[in-house]
């Protein structure tokens, strides 16, 4: 699964994701994060201390991929790659540029962490204008998602504000349709702050890989009955005289017999749903954790 975030400069996002690993790395709720590469890890963790005492990481343009897993109760069970990069940045360029760029981003994503400052939001400063443009362009590059993906919009540094009305969010009007309308985009906005008083932090991503893993969950639910009723048609075809003679005669000839072929496709879906299984507990839990599924 690969997450892809999008927000301009200094919104937050670098402070979000090392707050967040540092969160998660200790583990909440049977969930937890690893790092696969230990540099990673170390830089990570290095970050998230100092924020934890309000020291903020330094802007900084390297492009960094991180690639993580997901762990539930101790083992890895869920990978996903998470680009932190400039490239993730509504840039100043030409809208159409812009748009084409946001395109690639969102075509490669199974998940979307939108993320927007609270701060400029409040204050309506020239800011506003710059979220304004953004929800544009997302608006129109969701409209042409057409599979499922898990959005999240993150509205950073809740701590330097009093509250979020709907007012604050007008900028978001036409995306929040836009979502609404699509069958294949599920999401939620939520706030948080990162710093010695940390608010919402493991949530954003915690619901984009809950959505992950449910679509996932319900493609093998799907390739499972597939191969069950594939198993079904062909034990059907060994019923009765007609099928007896059939058999006889494929094995007379080296054929593969159905009742073989029935075995096969039960074996397929007992493979798949060894797949499925861990997902199940995890799932749950994240339904719970979430307050989801209600
Ligand atoms: N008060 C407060 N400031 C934050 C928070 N998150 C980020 N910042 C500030 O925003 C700056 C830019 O953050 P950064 O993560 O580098 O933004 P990026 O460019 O989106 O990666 C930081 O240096 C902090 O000063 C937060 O949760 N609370
Ligand atoms: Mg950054």
């Amino acid at each position: 699964m690969r997450i892809v975030e999008i927000g301009h400069e200094g919104v937050g996002k670098t402070t979000f994701m090392a707050s967040m690993y540092g969160i998660l790395h200790k583990g909440i709720e049977g969930f937890s994060l690893r790092a696969i590469h230990i540099n990673d890890h170390n830089r990570l963790i290095k970050l998230a201390k100092n924020i934890e005492q309000n020291k903020y990481p330094a802007p900084t343009d390297q492009r960094q991929e991180y690639q993580f897993y997901l762990q539930y109760q101790g083992q890895d069970f869920f990978p996903f790659t998470w680009a932190d990069y400039r490239g993730g940045a509504i840039r100043e360029t030409q809208d159409s540029e812009q748009a084409r760029l946001l395109q690639k981003d969102l075509q490669q994503a199974d998940g979307v962490l939108v993320f927007c400052d609270c701060q400029a939001l409040v204050q309506k400063d020239a800011r506003r204008n710059q979220i304004r443009r953004m929800t544009a362009l997302m608006t129109n590059a969701l409209k042409n998602i057409e599979r499922p993906i898990g959005l999240a919009v993150v509205l950073t540094k809740a701590d330097l504000v009093d509250e979020i009305n709907e007012d604050h969010l007008q900028p978001f009007e036409g995306l929040t349709k836009a979502i609404e309308v699509s069958e294949y985009i599920a999401s939620m906005r939520i706030p948080i702050a990162c710093g010695c008083e940390p608010i919402n932090v493991p949530i954003p991503l915690l619901f984009v890989l809950y959505v992950g893993i449910y679509i996932q969950a319900n493609y093998l639910g799907q390739e499972i009955e597939q191969h069950q009723q594939m198993a079904k048609y062909y034990e059907q075809q060994t019923h009765g005289f007609g099928g007896f003679v059939q058999e006889l005669w494929d094995i007379v000839q080296g054929n593969t017999t159905y009742r073989e072929m029935s075995q096969e496709s039960l074996e397929k879906a007992i493979a798949k749903y060894k797949e499925l299984e861990p997902l199940i507990a995890p799932v749950e839990a994240l339904e719970k954790y979430l307050s989801l599924g209600e």
